[in-house]
């Protein structure tokens, strides 16, 4: 018997597929399919696949042309499946020549020629309309959005807003796109939505209006700066039926979404502490240091921690107390202590103060330990009182981790999923009590 193997993501099943699988098929009397599985793809950077690996798998079975279905799960594993299933073909599209090679010490390579004019990423950006987006502002990062949306699928950036008409049009020129302008109104007209890469102070009047005129809205943390404002655009949002989202990518990447379900999943016992900072030194010249623009350590920086605070522990804490150190009118560090009826929190953030910056939780069985940068999650363990019986996890944090953000926010917009979002809310509340100093600030 002639065994030959394949393999692929097979999203959308088409007939450059179908066209593989019968070549492959022939070069033997037995194929095998390898189906990639949802974390493998999330973890090569295919990000936007739009079936689940079950109906992608359904598909293939549904041709009749696969002897026998695996799913691939790791880098590595087409040697462990050449070898172990005593493979004498390995086949694949003409898109990979060269990068197969290496399997030659094992098997027989063969590229077969791609189909001409048919895509998975062609079909899906016809099943879902690309989503026109504009930019405001034209900042750092708003720098680091274009890149990090060509990984994406289903995403047009096609202008940029700014107040400043030279920036703007350098931003423009810069990315190439579509139109720069300074009216706001004449900006909204050409897009489907907006990211909010603006001052933080201006989040709230461009959210706004962005969704008055019926656009859906991706914005930079944080969101707003006070409560009754989120929940004021969240309202807003569900009533027109547009996406509301803060850009925190930390919440949407592989390792991240992971570390919650195991350290909620009761491996560590029940959580009784929660620790995370967050710090990064900058000049005293820049935003950031700011009063006037909402500048801080808190506005900058506390959304990551907080968030993984109230994902853990939730909202209803009894007690929030906030220690700072103050320059030039804003806090160069805060440590901010929250206390719920069966848990603590801290959360140490700092532009002038410079700590660990590491996630730690800490529950009644065991703790679970994130080397600093947590919120790049890619690296994390479960640590218990024997050593032996440390876990340790590692997951891919590709880029500078928007297209996960991005590719949440598409999901939603697809999926017309409207909701509240609970813990943006809780964020801005927790940052409004302490910008406009509503509980009591120790200072040091
Ligand atoms: N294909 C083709 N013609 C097309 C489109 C795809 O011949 N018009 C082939 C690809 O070359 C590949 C197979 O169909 O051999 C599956 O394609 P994808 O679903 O895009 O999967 P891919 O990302 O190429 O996965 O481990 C996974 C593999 O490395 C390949």
């Amino acid at each position: 018997m002639k065994k030959v193997i394949t393999y692929g993501t097979f999203d959308l099943l088409h007939y450059g597929h179908i066209n593989l699988l019968k070549r492959a098929k022939a070069l033997g009397n037995y194929l095998i399919v390898g189906v990639t599985s949802d974390n493998y793809d999330k973890y090569r950077g295919k990000l936007n696949v739009s079936q689940s690996v079950i109906e992608r798998i359904e598909n293939v079975k549904a041709t009749g042309l696969a002897d026998e279905i695996i799913v691939e799960e790791y880098e590595g594993q087409k040697i462990d499946d050449i070898v172990g299933c005593k493979v004498d073909i390995f086949a694949i599209g003409s898109d990979w020549i060269g990068k197969f090679d290496y399997l030659k010490e094992y098997c027989q390579v063969v590229y077969l020629d791609r189909t001409k004019g048919i895509s998975s990423t062609e079909l899906r950006n016809n099943k879902h309309a690309l989503i026109r987006f504009g930019i405001v502002g034209s900042g750092r990062i708003a720098n680091r959005f274009i890149p990090e949306s060509k990984y994406v699928s289903g995403i047009s950036v096609e202008g940029v807003f700014g107040i400043h008409e030279d920036s703007a049009k350098a931003f423009f020129e810069k990315h190439q796109l579509a139109f720069y302008t300074i009216n706001y109104s004449e900006f909204l007209e050409k897009i489907d939505a907006v990211y909010i890469a603006s001052p933080h102070e201006s989040h709230y009047q461009y959210a706004k209006q962005a969704l008055l005129s019926g656009k859906h809205v991706l914005c930079e943390k944080p969101l707003v700066l006070s409560k009754d404002e989120a929940s004021e655009l969240f309202a807003l949002a569900q009533l027109k039926r547009l996406v509301l989202m803060e850009a925190i990518k930390t919440a949407y990447c592989p390792g991240f979404l992971r570390l919650i379900s195991l350290a909620k999943s009761g491996k560590i016992g029940e959580i009784k502490s929660v620790d995370a900072a967050f710090t990064k030194l900058v000049p005293p010249h820049v935003r950031e240091m700011q009063s006037e623009h909402a500048g801080g350590s808190v506005t900058e920086l506390a959304t990551y921690p907080l968030f993984a605070i109230i994902k853990l522990l939730g909202n209803n804490f009894v007690d929030i107390h906030f220690t700072s150190c103050y320059k030039q009118g804003v806090d160069i560090f805060t440590k901010i202590d929250i206390v719920y009826p069966h848990a603590v929190a801290s959360a140490k953030v700092g532009l002038g103060v410079k700590t660990e910056g590491d996630l730690i939780i800490s529950g009644t069985r065991g703790y679970v330990y994130v080397p600093a940068p947590w919120w790049k999650t890619e690296y994390f363990e479960l640590r218990f009182e024997n050593l032996a019986d440390t876990e340790k996890y590692y997951y891919k944090f590709s880029g500078d981790g928007l297209r996960y953000e991005i590719v949440e926010f598409l999901n939603r917009i697809g999926k017309e999923i409207y909701t509240n979002q609970d813990e943006s809310t809780q964020i801005v509340n927790i940052i409004e009590m302490f910008k406009n100093k509503m509980v009591e600030i120790t200072q040091i």
